[in-house]
């Protein structure tokens, strides 16, 4: 279901013609009226009246998530304080957070990409949505709740945690939609089980995650175990939060709304910018935002972009799901690898929980990586030879994958650390 034809089916031409038009307004009211860019348009040597044509976006400079925090908190506002409504920031929890600040303008952008991003699995105003994601600074809760109620659907705001109420909420309200982090509906599928009650009789119809790095296998384990179509949905704090991409029925790519946030794919090596196709780091412009927008932002996030007909009839470009972050890319005795192309491997085997974490250590100058992975219940009752063999077949085929050797270990059920947000899956013992 397409929300708004008009912007996410529009024509190549006519949409690079609205991003140039916004492009070049962004950037003559950023020179203008915010020092930090005005500052970094000088150093680099480029003017307003540079910026002529979407393509002269290469022109502009980057702005990284360090630069941001040095102007904390109020320094990217584009406007008076009175005309900001709302405020979220990022975590903060590897130093100052990022603020973004939103104008009565900004929620309702974000609110109608927040639709969008719901129509895509088929949501109405006929849904109950169940929003689990996080309420407060965080952007998860809010933004799939403005979305929710711009279509008109019924909002749980439930919020995070407590799995319990979630489970007893799911079946006595009949939520048809479920909003929340990946690894949090397997949790909550997990404590069903527990309960002795039946997802697939629940009526579920789609479930929109994101937030947090997740695989093709998991989706399946998810799909498999909730009974519903798993959306994959992208955003970040900086941004503007989710509501940045989402993907369609066909699940192939995540549709960027592109009216809005303008992406590019560098090389985070040299800054260069790539073809479609090539894998690097995403890089986002704000083409709309009012409060705090933000030029190029540099996400960290790696993906490709790809331009092929999709057969929903959007005609935005989709990104492809993360495969990674370029600060949470693990360079193992120089191979880089990434936690979602471990995730692949593992989640294929039987007999093994979607829960696992990877811990790297330095021992005697050589780095190791050490795979837990939690067997199921029916594994676990099995003898010890077993477990070494399903062991040594899934070191062997993370040798295959990624030609590094690795240890995995398998760990009981339930053993693995259960996160009601974002999952924390590395613990990089190098760094202490
Ligand atoms: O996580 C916004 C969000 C909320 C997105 C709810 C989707 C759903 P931050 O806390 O600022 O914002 O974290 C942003 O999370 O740069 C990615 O690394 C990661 N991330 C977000 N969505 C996905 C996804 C929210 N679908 C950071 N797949 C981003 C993989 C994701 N990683």
């Amino acid at each position: 279901m397409i929300w708004n034809g008009d912007f996410e089916t529009l024509p190549r031409a006519g949409m690079e013609k609205l991003q140039t038009e916004r492009l070049g307004k962004l950037v003559d009211n950023l020179y203008r009226r915010v020092p930090f860019y005005r500052k970094k348009m000088d150093e680099k040597g480029v003017k307003p009246h540079n910026i002529q044509s979407i393509k002269d976006i290469q022109k502009l400079p980057f702005t990284t998530k360090d630069e941001m925090r040095e102007v904390y908190p109020y320094g990217l506002l584009a406007v008076d304080m009175h005309e900001i409504v709302e405020i979220h920031t990022s975590s903060g929890t590897t130093g100052k957070p990022v603020v973004d600040a939103y104008t009565a303008g900004d929620i309702e952008v974000w609110s109608e990409v927040m639709a969008r991003t719901l129509s895509t699995g088929g949501t109405t105003k006929h849904d109950i949505v169940q929003n689990a994601y996080g309420y407060g600074l965080f952007t998860g809760g809010l933004g799939v709740h403005y979305g929710a109620r711009k279509i008109g659907a019924t909002v749980i705001p439930i919020s995070g945690g407590n799995t319990k109420r979630q489970l007893a909420i799911l079946k006595d309200f009949k939520t048809t939609v479920l909003a929340c982090t990946p690894s949090y509906s397997l949790f909550l599928a997990e404590g069903a089980k527990e309960e002795k009650f039946d997802m697939s009789a629940l009526g579920i119809k789609a479930g929109f995650f994101g937030a947090e790095p997740w695989s093709d296998t998991m989706r399946k384990e998810i799909q498999d175990k909730l009974h519903l179509l798993a959306i994959d949905i992208y955003g970040l704090t900086e941004i503007i939060g989710p509501g940045v991409a989402s993907e369609c029925e066909h699940q192939d790519g995540l549709h960027v709304f592109e009216d809005h946030f303008y992406p590019e794919i560098i090389d985070p090596q040299t800054g260069r910018v790539l073809p479609d196709g090539e894998k690097g780091e995403l890089v986002i412009t704000t083409l709309t935002k009012e409060g705090t927008p933000v030029l190029r932002y540099r996400t960290r996030d790696v993906t490709y972009l790809e331009r092929s007909a999709c057969p929903c009839g959007r005609t935005s470009v989709r990104m492809h799901r993360l495969l990674g972050r370029t600060d949470d890319m693990l360079i193992i005795r120089g191979v880089n690898v990434f936690p979602s192309q471990i995730e692949q491997v593992i989640l294929a085997v039987d007999g093994v929980e979607p829960h696992y974490q990877l811990v790297v250590e330095r021992r005697d100058q050589l780095d190791e990586l050490e795979v837990q992975v939690e067997m199921d219940e029916k594994l676990f009752s099995d003898e010890i030879r077993n477990l070494e063999t399903i062991e040594r077949k899934i070191e062997s085929d993370l040798y295959g994958a990624l030609n590094i050797h690795t240890r995995v270990k398998l760990v009981e059920p339930k053993s693995i650390a259960r996160s009601e947000g974002k999952a924390k899956r590395i613990i990089d013992k190098r760094k202490i």
